[in-house]
């Protein structure tokens, strides 16, 4: 079966992703270096319940199915790391079954990136890190790629904030322009509204620089914010769950919305809430990357895809958390507070999103009801909210 490679896979996706592939008897190898758990640990920001290390969860999925996910602990920001796990040379696994390399992946899924908008946005150091980190992982990945192996699928997770909220309609990735006569079909203009986003912008350029000049095959899921921390895997053990953050660094918005429902935490409303952002429930994630590993780019094709599956402003999001909240006996309310971002309160937005679905996936909507769900996961672990780490200000 083929070996799918998972950068990033103690992260909030990387994890379930993995998982997710190992049941579908895939050969899995993730890497991480921690970073979210330690700067969890460093900022002093809870998250909902405890997560066993990624040593002790490729344990238990074992035990509980069978299935092998190899762990590599380490930071992919050492071209020689990324390299190993291209050759087998020197490479090191904390965990598996069977030590011996399992081969050249064929298919490489990227996480392995800082993925907060106001981590990014704390100082000066933090923007460092965001742009180092997620440039030089990106970098060395294209090399190990076009030198080692050249005909591995690179799947890299975009942001759909990439685009920022132009007042045209969103086309998936690229845009025909006519001009002067001429025509030509380019990147579709890009115009992030933070130094994460704009470290996924400059991604981006580096995967479609290597595409045209080294025949590099690559996706590029452009996705919106995630919410759920639930998948069939997940279910099969409690130490199998995802990372969940509330925190406003880390916590996804319908996340947080959620948490603040449970512990009577007035709802979280940046500014006039008129926000408008597609998104997606976390099973939808696995189902995206699923179908895109099952319809690789070809060599030079830089492959483009909106993953969300709906749109909603911050006040609808609000408004179901409450409907949601309200019939399940919660005192939900609502507080609009001064918008810590710089960013378009009341804007257009039409992206178009139907590449994916076209690709079979089958989407997830976010109904009252499955708001309910998550209500349900999160009142079991109230006693650990703190409402401290919910809302500290961090400003653009
Ligand atoms: N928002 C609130 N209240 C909150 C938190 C957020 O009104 O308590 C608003 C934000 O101002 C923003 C929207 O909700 O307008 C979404 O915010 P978010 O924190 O859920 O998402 P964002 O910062 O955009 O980043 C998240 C992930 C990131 C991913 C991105 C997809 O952290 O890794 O790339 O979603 S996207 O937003 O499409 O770029």
């Amino acid at each position: 079966m083929s070996h799918v490679l998972i950068l990033g896979g103690d992260g909030y996706l990387g994890w379930p992703t993995a998982m997710y592939f190992s049941a579908r008897g895939y050969e899995v190898t993730v890497v991480d270096n921690y970073f979210r758990r330690h700067i969890c640990d460093e900022l002093d920001i809870g998250m909902l319940y405890p997560i066993p290390t990624l040593v002790e969860r490729s344990r238990v999925w074992h035990e509980k199915t069978g299935y092998e996910i190899k762990v590599v602990i380490g930071d992919l920001t050492n071209p020689e790391l990324m390299r190993s796990l291209f050759t087998g040379k020197d490479l090191n696994y904390k965990w598996s079954i069977n030590p011996e390399f399992t081969g050249t992946p064929k298919t490489v899924v990227h996480y392995a990136e800082q993925p907060s908008a106001p981590y990014s946005l704390m100082n000066y150091k933090t923007a460092n890190f965001t742009l180092s980190n997620n440039l030089l992982v990106t970098n060395n990945l294209m090399f190990a790629v076009k030198d080692l192996s050249p005909g591995t699928h690179i799947i890299k997770l975009g942001t759909m904030g990439e685009y920022g909220t132009p007042n045209i309609d969103i086309e998936e990735g690229w845009i025909d322009i006519k001009h002067k006569g001429r025509k030509d079909r380019f990147l579709f203009p890009r115009q992030a509204g933070s130094i994460y986003h704009t470290s996924k912008i400059m991604d981006t350029d580096l995967m479609w620089f290597g595409c045209r000049i080294w025949g590099l095959k690559v996706t590029d899921l452009m996705q919106g914010p995630v919410y759920g921390m639930e998948t069939d895997e997940s279910k099969i053990d409690d130490r199998l769950k995802t990372i969940f953050n509330y925190d406003e660094l880390f916590g996804t918005i319908v996340n947080r919305f959620v948490t603040q429902a449970v512990i009577g935490y007035p709802l979280t409303v940046y500014g006039k809430g008129g926000q408008t952002r597609g998104y997606l429930n976390i099973k939808d994630t696995l189902q995206c990357v699923h179908k895109a590993e099952q319809n690789p780019a070809q060599a030079g094709e830089l492959s483009i895809y909106n993953q969300i599956m709906e749109t909603f402003t911050v006040n609808q999001l609000a408004e179901l958390t409450k409907q949601a909240g309200d019939e399940l006996g919660y005192e939900v309310t609502i507080k609009n507070i001064e918008n810590p971002r710089v960013e378009q309160e009341e804007h257009y937005y039409n992206p178009s999103y139907q590449g994916l679905i076209e690709l079979g996936v089958k989407p997830h909507y976010l109904t009252k009801d499955s708001m309910i769900e998550m209500f349900d996961v999160v009142s079991h672990y109230k006693n650990n909210i703190r409402k401290g780490v919910i809302f500290k200000g961090v400003r653009w």
